[in-house]
C-alpha cells in the first residue's frame, strides 16, 4: 500500500487548519506559565532570505516545543518598517516610502506563510503606522517631562552620502556604517536620551542576565566602559579658570609633560576666536572625525596654545627637576564627548602622549618601574625609549608617592589632590547619550513645535500622533519634510503664533527598543502597551537574532524598559531573559572566469566541476562565505520550499550545525534532509507491522527488540528534552534519526512488536514536530489520533524505562577472562555464579579441576 508523501498537499493542509483553528492565538491566562519566545522582527526589504528562515526556525522550534509542554505561549511577528531603504526606493522608483514599505510587507507575509511558522498573526504590527509611533511619541514627551531626553548642540557624525547624523555606534572605522562615506563633523542642534544616567545600572543589570551569551555582555561592558580614575584641577597660569582633566593614573602625575585639550573644548573656541592659525588648525582636526578607531591610527597633531598649566604639586614636581609650567596643547588625540575634554600627559606610561611628546620635543619623565629591575637604571633607558610602559609597577621619582605600587598609588594621589583641593576621585564611561535626531523623512516625527517666542514647545498629548504626510517630493537633497509645502506650518499650542514643527525624526532604533512590549497588548489605542498585558508577559524568555544587535539594539531596549519603569509604565526591569545568538549562513561561492559571480542556480555540474547553465562558461568555485546578494552565493528560500517542501528546509537548517554557529548550505545537506522526511513517511506507510489500534495497553512482556526499541524511546524522550531546553537542536535532530533508525531492528514476530513499534514510531513523531510539523502533524492523524498533534502534551519519559534493565558481566577464571555473560540488574549473587560455570568456555576451562572459590561483584564480575 505505498503511498508516496506529498509535501505540497500536507504542507498547505496544515497551515489552513493551523489558521482555520486560531490554534496559536493566545491570550493572558493566569492558570497557565506563559512563554514569551521572540525572534527579532525583521526589516520589510520585500524579500525573505536564509537568514530569516533560520531564525524564526529556531523561534518556532522552542514555541511549539513549549506549547507541547503546556506554556501559554506568545509568538508574535512584526516589521521594523522605518528606515532608510525606503526612501531610496522612493528616490529610485519614484514610489511613496509608505507604498513601497507596506507592499513590501505584503509580500513578506505571503512569503512566511509556507514556512509553517507558529505565530499569532493577530499581533501583528508594523512600526511606520501612526497607530504604532504614536504611542513612543507620547513616550519621548514623558522622558522629556523626566529629564530624561534633552536637547543640545553637538558635534555629530554627519554622513555626507547619507545627509544624515549617525550614532557613534554607526560610525565603523571613521565611516558610515552603510554608505562607508568617510564621516564628518558637524555642529547640530539634537535630541537626546539619558542612556549615560542608567549607565551604572545597565552595567549591574548585565551580572544578573545568566542566560545571556558572555561575549555579548563582554561587548555591553567594553562599550559603557567604566572607568576610575580622578579628575584633576589645574590653575591656569595668569587666569582664574581651571583646567578640569579626567586621568585613570593619577599616580603618574610626576611624570607630566604638557596637557592637551580637544579641538571643541572651551578654551580651544575661545583662543580661536582672536587666532587664525589655531582656528585653521581646528577646522583641520574637524575633518578628521572622532571615532576612536581614527583617533588611534591617525598623525598626532597639536598645537601649542602658549598658555601653562600649573603642576598641583609644583614645589615637589620643582625639586624633582620639573618644569611645573607645563604648555597646552591643543591636540587631535583629545575627544570633547569623553571624561572633560581635556588631559595631562605622561608620555612614559601612555604611547599617544609619547608619541606626541617625540614629535614636539617634549620631556619624558619615567615615574613607573617594574617590581623586579632597579629603578635608576630603568628610568635612565626607558626616558629614552619609543615604547610607553603601562604594566604594574612602583612609583619612583615621585615625591609622596615612591614605593607605592599602581593601585596604591593611585589611591594616595587622589587623597594628596582631595587634600589640596586639586582634585578628587572620578567614575568615567565611554558611554554617551543617545542621539535619537536623524534628518531623515522616513522615521517617527519628533512630537516639538519651534516658536519664535516659547522655544521648542511639545506637542499637547491630545495632538499626537504627529502623522508622517505620505505624499512626499524626494526632487531635492535632505529632508523632503524641510520641503514639505504645508506640514511644518503650524500654529504655538502656547501662545498661538505661527510655529515650525521639528522636521527631524527618530532615529529607527527608537521603534525597536519597545516593540516587545506592544506585541503584549497590540491593539490598544489609548496607551502603547496594557500594562497587566506587559507584566503577564514579559520578561521575554527568549529572544533570538543576530549577534549584530549585540551592543546597539540590546542596551538601547534595556535602557527603554528601565526608563519606562522610572517613568511608571510598567514594573519590569530588564526586557530580555533568556538571550540567543544565531550563526551566519554560508555557501560556496562561484565565478566565471572573467570573475562575474554566479548564483548557484545560474550553475550545473559538469565532470565533477562546475559550468554556467546559459553557455557552458567554466566555473570558478570560491571558498564559502556569509550567504550575500554582492557574492551572488544566496538562495531563494522560495525556491528550496518549492522544491523540498518547508519541513525539509527547516530539519536542514537545524540539523547540521549548532544554531549559534554559521551553517554551511548545501545541497547535499537539504537533500539529506528531504531524505529523512519520505522515509518517515515510509516508516508509517510501509511499515509492514500490524499495529494495534490507538491507545492499546503496553503488553505485559515484550520481546528482546521490541524491549529494547521502547527503553531507547524513553531515553530519547529525556535527553531530546534537554537538548531542546538548551537550543542544542542539532544535536536533538541526531537523536531523533537514532531512534527512527531503531524501528527497524523491531523483529515484527516478537511478542509485542505491534505495540512496541506504534509507541517508538509515536514518540518519533512526537519529538520531531517541534522541527517538521506539517509531516509529524499528518502521521499523527493517519496513526489514528483524534486530538490534533499541536494540541497533544509533550511525551513524558517513564524514570523506570530509563534504568538498563540488563548488564554484561565479565567471567574470568583465574584472573583470565574467559567471556561474558547478560543477566538481569542486580541479580542474585548465586545466579551469578551458576550462569557463569554454565559458560561453555567456562566448563573447558575447570574441567578436571576442583572449584575453590567465586568472587561475585555485583552487575561487574564473576571472578572463578
Ligand atoms: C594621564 C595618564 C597617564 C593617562 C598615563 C593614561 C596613562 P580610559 O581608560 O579609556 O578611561 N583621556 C582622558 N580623557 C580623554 C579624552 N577626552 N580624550 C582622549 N584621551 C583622554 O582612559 C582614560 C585615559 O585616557 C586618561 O588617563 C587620559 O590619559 C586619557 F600614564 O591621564 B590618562
Ligand atoms: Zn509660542
Amino acid at each position: 500500500m505505498s503511498q508516496r508523501y506529498n509535501f505540497k498537499e500536507t504542507e498547505s493542509k496544515w497551515q489552513k487548519a493551523w489558521k482555520e483553528s486560531q490554534c496559536f492565538k493566545v491570550t493572558e491566562d493566569k492558570d497557565r506559565p506563559k512563554y514569551y519566545i521572540l525572534e527579532m522582527f525583521p526589516y520589510p526589504s520585500g524579500r525573505i532570505h536564509m537568514g530569516h528562515v533560520r531564525n524564526y526556525t529556531l523561534g518556532d522550534v522552542v514555541a511549539r516545543y513549549k506549547m507541547a509542554q503546556g506554556y501559554n505561549v506568545l509568538h508574535p511577528m512584526g516589521w521594523d518598517s522605518f528606515g532608510l531603504p525606503a526612501e531610496n526606493a522612493a528616490m529610485k522608483h519614484n514610489v511613496p516610502p509608505s507604498k513601497w514599505t507596506r507592499s513590501n510587507i505584503a509580500s513578506m507575509r505571503e512569503q512566511f506563510a509556507p514556512l509553517g511558522f507558529s505565530i499569532d498573526w493577530d499581533r501583528e504590527l508594523s512600526t511606520c503606522e501612526p497607530e504604532y509611533y504614536k504611542h513612543e511619541q507620547k513616550m519621548f514627551l514623558d522622558f522629556l517631562e523626566k529629564g530624561l531626553a534633552y536637547k543640545k548642540e553637538s558635534w555629530v557624525n554627519w554622513d555626507p552620502v547619507e545627509n544624515t547624523v549617525l550614532a557613534n555606534e554607526q560610525v565603523v572605522d571613521g565611516k558610515g556604517w552603510r554608505s562607508g562615506a568617510v564621516v564628518e563633523q558637524r555642529k547640530l542642534s539634537q535630541w537626546f536620551l539619558k542612556i549615560t544616567e542608567y549607565a551604572d545600572k545597565l552595567l549591574e543589570g548585565l551580572k544578573e542576565l545568566d542566560r545571556w551569551p558572555d561575549k555579548v555582555k563582554v561587548m555591553q561592558n567594553n562599550w559603557i566602559g567604566k572607568s576610575l580614575g580622578a579628575q584633576v584641577f589645574f590653575d591656569i597660569k595668569g587666569r582664574e579658570d581651571k583646567l578640569e582633566v579626567f586621568t585613570t593614573r593619577p599616580d603618574t602625575l610626576f611624570g607630566a609633560s604638557f596637557c592637551a585639550i580637544s579641538p571643541h573644548h572651551p578654551l580651544a573656541v575661545e583662543m580661536a576666536k582672536d587666532n587664525a592659525e589655531l582656528s585653521d588648525f581646528i577646522a583641520e582636526c574637524a575633518k578628521m572625525g572622532t571615532s576612536e578607531a581614527v583617533i588611534e591610527t591617525a598623525e598626532k597633531k597639536g598645537f601649542d596654545t602658549g598658555l601653562k598649566a600649573m603642576h598641583p604639586f609644583a614645589e615637589e614636581f620643582k625639586k624633582l627637576g620639573g618644569n611645573p609650567e607645563l604648555p597646552i596643547y591643543v591636540a587631535n588625540f583629545v575627544l570633547m564627548e569623553y571624561g572633560t575634554g581635556a588631559v595631562f600627559a605622561c608620555p612614559a606610561h601612555d604611547q599617544r602622549d609619547l608619541d606626541f611628546a617625540r614629535k614636539y620635543d617634549l620631556p619624558v619623565r619615567t615615574v613607573v618601574a617594574p617590581h623586579n629591575e632597579n629603578p635608576d637604571e630603568f628610568a635612565a633607558n626607558h626616558d629614552n625609549s619609543e615604547e610607553a610602559y603601562t604594566d604594574d609597577g612602583a612609583a619612583i621619582k615621585s615625591a609622596f608617592l615612591d614605593g607605592l605600587h599602581v593601585k596604591e598609588a593611585i589611591a594616595e594621589a587622589c587623597k594628596r589632590l582631595e587634600e589640596k583641593g586639586h582634585g578628587k576621585g572620578a567614575v568615567q564611561y565611554r558611554l554617551r547619550d543617545w542621539g535619537i535626531s536623524r534628518q531623515r523623512y522616513w522615521g517617527c516625527p519628533i512630537p516639538i513645535i519651534h516658536c519664535d517666542d516659547c522655544g521648542g514647545v511639545p506637542v499637547p498629548e491630545k495632538d499626537l500622533p504627529v502623522e508622517l504626510p505620505e505624499e512626499v517630493n524626494f526632487d531635492k537633497a535632505g529632508n523632503p519634510l524641510d520641503h514639505h509645502p504645508t506640514w511644518k506650518h503650524v500654529t504655538c499650542p502656547k501662545c498661538g503664533k505661527p510655529a515650525i514643527r521639528e522636521t527631524d525624526t527618530f532615529d529607527t532604533f527608537f521603534e525597536s527598543s519597545w516593540y516587545f512590549m506592544r506585541f503584549c497588548s497590540p491593539h490598544t489605542k489609548e496607551v502603547g502597551f496594557d500594562r497587566k498585558a506587559a507584566e503577564y508577559w514579559l520578561p521575554v524568555d527568549q529572544y533570538i537574532g543576530g549577534v549584530e544587535h549585540a551592543v546597539m539594539h540590546l542596551l538601547y531596549a534595556r535602557f527603554f524598559t528601565r526608563a519606562l519603569k522610572d517613568c511608571g509604565y510598567l514594573d519590569v526591569t530588564e526586557p530580555f531573559d533568556g538571550l540567543f545568538t544565531q550563526g551566519m549562513i554560508c555557501h560556496e561561492t562561484y565565478r566565471t572566469e572573467d570573475g562575474d559571480w554566479l548564483y548557484p542556480m545560474d550553475i550545473v555540474s559538469n565532470n565533477g566541476g562546475y559550468v554556467r547553465k546559459s553557455d557552458g562558461a567554466n566555473v570558478i568555485v570560491g571558498r564559502s562565505e556569509k550567504m550575500s546578494k554582492s557574492k551572488c552565493n544566496t538562495v531563494d528560500p522560495k525556491e528550496i520550499i518549492d522544491a523540498y517542501g518547508s519541513d525539509a528546509a527547516r530539519l536542514f537548517m537545524l540539523s547540521d550545525s549548532p544554531p549559534s554557529r554559521d551553517l554551511e548550505w548545501t545541497e547535499s545537506g537539504i537533500d539529506g534532509a528531504w531524505r529523512y522526511v519520505n522515509r518517515l513517511w515510509r516508516l508509517w506507510a510501509d511499515s509492514g507491522v500490524e499495529m494495534p489500534a490507538v491507545g492499546t495497553e503496553k503488553p505485559e512482556k515484550l520481546g528482546k527488540t521490541a524491549d529494547k526499541a521502547v527503553r531507547l524511546a524513553h531515553k530519547t524522550i529525556a535527553t531530546v528534552s534537554d537538548d531542546l531546553d538548551k537550543l542544542r537542536f542539532n544535536t536533538a535532530v541526531a537523536q531523533i534519526r537514532e531512534l527512527t533508525n531503531s524501528l527497524a531492528n523491531i523483529k515484527a514476530d516478537e511478542e509485542g512488536a505491534g505495540w512496541a513499534y506504534r509507541f517508538v514510531l509515536e514518540t518519533v513523531v512526537q519529538l520531531v514536530a517541534p522541527m517538521i510539523p506539517h509531516i509529524a502533524e499528518e502521521l499523527w492523524k493517519q496513526l489514528g489520533h483524534e486530538t490534533g498533534l499541536i494540541k497533544t502534551p509533550w511525551p513524558k519519559a517513564d524514570p523506570a524505562m530509563l534504568i538498563d534493565n540488563t548488564v554484561t558481566i565479565a567471567v574470568q577464571v583465574k584472573g583470565k577472562l574467559r567471556g561474558t555473560i547478560e543477566l538481569p540488574k542486580d541479580a542474585d549473587k548465586s545466579v551469578a555464579e551458576e550462569t557463569a560455570l554454565a559458560l561453555p568456555a567456562v566448563q573447558k576451562n575447570i574441567e578436571g579441576k576442583t572449584v575453590r572459590k567465586i568472587i561475585v561483584v555485583p552487575n561487574r564480575i564473576v571472578n572463578i
